[in-house]
């Protein structure tokens, strides 16, 4: 089997004159994968998240490593272009503007091409390859024109827009028809395959029909094309479903219920200053997550007195992400300014009332900063799951904390017992904040005892067992009258 991700799980760090290291990579499609893909014969193929040749030889990460090299030109138009300054803003409801440019498109074109090609080149005979996110979308076309053997599913991490915004952009055709290219096509929820299945009908200028469901979790897409060799028609079948991705809920357990950890949690909150209220954030430094939003909400309860700035601190994590990209870097000021703005209201002389970090935690601390939280904010404009909101039910074995959740996160339509939030509406996100803040111990349990449930009877490898299960019966019935 073979993985193919824009990025490996591994990154190198900047090894100024010393030796190369390798870390894990941070994000989430890292952090699901990592923890259900764990066996040497399997390939991962992807980008090493620095520019230039490959110098060093690549770790075994549990699975064998397979760099695709880019250059800082395939760095500047593939990755922080078309695919950070197109696609990702396009597809998250337009919360920046997307910019449309050629040189781009191309380079992510040919990109994908490269891909395609290692992939093709390490895959063995009727391989399985699984094929992740939007930094890919050509990519399943482009190898099943390469090795017509090959099973291929493709799985979208984030959204997919509704079918108006799609409609901008102009090489939606050539996208649709490379994501078709796949036997099966994942989205985290049922609402993305619906808007995927609406721009296939619009936009993919082939003829198509929807056939009944027959089992409830795909729906089928039947093409019918004219063969370029015989001109006899030929029948193509892709299934398309719904597969929330999750995370590891046995080890997030595990590991929140080590002494180390507890212990973690407590010199946390005494460094903290002891607060009533612990309310927490963690997130890449995105403006897709509503960092903004909830700072702005926090803010105003401070103002107003619903919370006490001596009894209730925010801890703020935000890893620093894509910042050679200026609306990340607009972002990354305006929300420096605003912890600024209010701990310069705020706090008082050693104590502030926003914890602002941008470091990378490891497994452990960051279970632990989910321990010490009385309530955790996720607050997206637009997220396709979550995956800070399941680890933080995870971690949660003493059944306590609150989770406030945007409605706007794929991970809300399983966790229907977290304080779900409008974003957008920031008195519903002050009065929600307030509510979960404020909540009393029997009601968080309560709550997340079901969150709890939810999270623990969907992790990570049933998400991967069920996409890959699902990949493998498709490929099987539909081989025989695709003209695949
Ligand atoms: P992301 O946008 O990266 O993922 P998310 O799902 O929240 O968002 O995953 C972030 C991951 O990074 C989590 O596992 C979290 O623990 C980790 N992380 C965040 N900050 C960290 C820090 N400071 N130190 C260490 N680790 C940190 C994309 C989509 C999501 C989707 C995932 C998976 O945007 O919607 O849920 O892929 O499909």
């Amino acid at each position: 089997m073979v993985i193919v991700a824009n990025r490996l799980p591994v990154h190198c760090a900047d090894p100024g004159s010393g030796p190369v290291r390798w870390h894990p990579s941070p994000g989430g499609l890292a952090s699901a994968l990592r923890s259900v893909v764990q066996d040497p014969r399997m390939v991962w193929v992807g980008w090493t998240g620095r520019a230039g040749p490959v110098r060093s030889p690549l770790p075994v990460d549990g699975v064998t490593l397979a760099a695709v090299p880019l250059d800082s030109v395939d760095v500047q138009d593939y990755y922080n272009g078309f695919s950070n300054g197109t696609l990702w803003p396009l597809y998250h409801d337009i919360a920046a503007r997307p910019d449309y440019d050629d040189r781009w498109w191309s380079r992510y074109a040919a990109v994908n091409e490269r891909f395609a090609s290692a992939t093709s080149e390490c895959a063995a005979p009727h391989a399985t390859v699984w094929i992740h996110d939007y930094h890919l979308q050509l990519v399943p076309a482009l190898l099943r024109a390469r090795r017509p053997d090959l099973t291929i599913g493709f799985f979208s991490h984030i959204p997919f827009p509704p079918r108006d915004l799609f409609a901008q952009l102009p090489w939606r055709e050539e996208i649709l028809q490379g994501i078709l290219g796949a036997d099966l096509v994942g989205f985290q929820r049922h609402c993305d395959v619906e808007k995927f299945i609406r721009s296939c009908w619009d936009f993919s200028c082939r003829t198509i029909s929807v056939l009944p469901t027959v089992s409830g979790q795909t729906r089928t897409l039947r093409f019918i094309d004219a063969d370029a060799g015989s001109g006899e028609s030929v029948s193509t079948e892709v299934r398309v479903g719904a597969f929330p991705i999750s995370i590891d809920f046995a080890l997030f357990g595990r590991r929140s219920q080590q002494r180390e950890t507890r212990t973690r949690a407590q010199r946390t909150r005494d460094l903290l200053g002891s607060p009533t209220t612990v309310l927490l954030g963690v997130d890449r430094l995105d403006y897709t997550k509503g960092i903004l939003h909830r700072l702005k909400a926090f803010e105003e309860l401070l103002a107003c007195g619903d919370l006490d700035p001596d009894r209730t601190v925010l801890v703020q994590v935000a890893v620093p992400s894509r910042d050679r990209i200026p609306d990340y870097r607009t972002h990354a000021e305006q929300v420096a300014a605003m912890v600024g703005r209010i701990n310069g209201t705020h706090a008082t002389a050693g104590h502030p009332v926003v914890h602002y970090t941008q470091r990378q935690h490891s497994p452990a601390e960051l279970t632990a900063l989910y321990l010490a939280a009385d309530v955790l904010l996720v607050t997206s404009l637009r997220d396709g799951m979550n995956l800070v909101a399941k680890e933080y039910v995870a971690s949660r074995h003493d059944e306590q904390g609150a989770l406030v959740l945007s409605e706007f996160a794929g991970a809300a339509d399983e966790l229907t017992a977290a304080y779900l939030v409008n974003p957008h509406d920031l008195q519903d996100l002050r009065r929600t904040i307030h509510q979960a803040a404020t909540s009393s111990v029997a009601e968080r349990r309560r709550r997340m005892r079901i969150l709890r449930q939810q999270v623990r009877s969907h992790t990570a490898h049933d998400w991967a067992t069920e996409f890959l299960d699902t990949l493998r019966s498709v490929r099987g019935s539909t081989c025989s009258s695709s003209g695949r």
